[in-house]
């Protein structure tokens, strides 16, 4: 902050002006008490909906499960401090609740998450988590850190259009320790990281990098996979401004990414903010983290849950009643109990369509036709072998 301007007194001599009491974070961020409600509810609502998801998961109704919960807070308050109608979002499969943050809806989410033909990330094709919405939310790929171009391309295309929008891409950490650049220094193979964020810098483009990082690459803690202290260590080599935060505080997020926006439109290029969050589940569906993580780091991360940060802050700066509360949390479990019964109900894909939008020209084989000649059924037609 600015000194304060000294003032004469009546004797002449300056005295420096009482400093004025430092305004509580939301405040100074400009942020009114509905856009904080509205925050709380969305960081909630992605943990309800991520939490269904396990169940659904167990029940052998989603395939897989990869969780956003302990980056909520990350996530909320780097979609809020953002423009939906002229950025674009780059999310990577931790990203539920900046996906939900700017714009798609959890009956999108289990659309997906049940692979319905009306999921609107790949009509069934993508795994859960592939988050993807026309034309604001760019889906990618499982290989990991491969959408970080991505956001290099989308800044681009913006500078080009000079349509004034930014590209914000997360990832995590061990995305980042991807790179051609890094592999004789850090023990890596692939070059999306340093690529994406080397381009952008070199073009001043309008990109935002977001490493959030929980500190662990599924059982591979952040010490086995760089010697930096920090991710945005790096910043500094490819000149671009770099921010370590904490991410599970969603104000301090907003204000990092709302800063890293005005300098990106004002044609001053990327940021690389590390983002560091907690990760409260194990990496997925798939895993068990017990095996590979103590139970003290794990109590810990409990303790540094970005719902509770949030909560509270907004009690502690009388916010939030505890009437708001309930209303919001009833309103959350409603919205996430009718969005997974219309998914439910929704229509599976046909199987002829198993191949549209993935090969180009390629269609499922009509593999009844021989049976149809012959005049029998497929399954009393297969031949077995003993
Ligand atoms: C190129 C590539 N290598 C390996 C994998 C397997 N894989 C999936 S997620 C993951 C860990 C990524 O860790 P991090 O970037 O820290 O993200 P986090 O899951 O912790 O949020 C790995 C190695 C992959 N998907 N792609
Ligand atoms: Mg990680």
């Amino acid at each position: 902050m600015p000194e304060a301007p000294a003032t004469a007194s009546a004797n002449g001599i300056a005295s420096p002006a009482p400093k004025k009491a430092e305004l509580p974070e939301h405040e100074a961020l400009g942020l009114s008490r509905e856009r904080l409600h509205e925050m709380f509810e969305v960081m909630l609502l992605a943990r309800a909906v991520d939490e269904r998801e396990w169940i659904l998961n167990r029940q052998g109704r989603e395939a897989f499960h990869i969780s956003c919960q302990g980056h909520e807070g990350s996530g909320v308050g780097s979609a809020f401090a953002l423009k939906r109608d002229t950025d674009v979002m780059i999310p990577y499969y931790r990203s539920l609740a900046a996906v939900l943050a700017f714009g798609m809806t959890p009956y999108q989410v289990f659309l997906s998450a049940l692979a319905k033909a009306a999921d609107p990330m790949s009509g069934g094709r993508q795994m859960p988590a592939h988050y993807g919405l026309t034309p604001r939310i760019l889906t990618s790929g499982s290989s990991v850190a491969t959408q970080i171009p991505h956001a290099t391309g989308a800044a681009l295309a913006s500078k080009i259009r000079g349509d004034g929008g930014v590209s914000i891409v997360y990832f995590g950490d061990g995305a980042s320790s991807k790179g051609d650049f890094h592999e004789g220094i850090n023990f890596a193979a692939k070059g999306d990281f340093h690529e994406g964020i080397n381009f952008a810098a070199i073009h001043k483009l309008p990109a935002i990098f977001v490493c959030e990082n929980n500190h662990y690459a599924i059982s591979v803690p952040s010490s086995k996979q760089m010697a930096v202290h920090s991710v945005a260590d790096r910043a500094v080599g490819y000149a671009v401004f770099g921010a370590s935060i904490d991410g599970t505080d969603p104000l301090a997020v907003y204000r990092c990414v709302k800063e890293a926006a005005d300098r990106a439109r004002a044609g001053e290029g990327p940021t690389l903010i590390e983002s560091n969050v907690v990760r409260l589940t194990p990496h997925s569906s798939d895993d068990d983290d017990r095996r590979y993580r103590p139970e003290s780091d794990r109590e810990e991360a409990r303790h540094k849950d970005p719902i509770e940060v949030f909560g509270r802050y907004l009690r502690t700066h009388a916010l939030l009643d505890q009437h708001t509360e309930a209303l919001i949390r009833t309103r959350v479990a409603d919205t996430v109990a009718e969005a997974l019964e219309q998914a439910e109900a929704a229509a599976e894909p046909s199987p002829e369509t198993a191949f549209d939008h993935v090969y180009a020209g390629v269609r499922v084989p009509d593999f009844r036709a021989p049976y149809r000649d012959m005049g029998s059924s497929p399954s009393r037609a297969v031949k077995t072998t003993p």
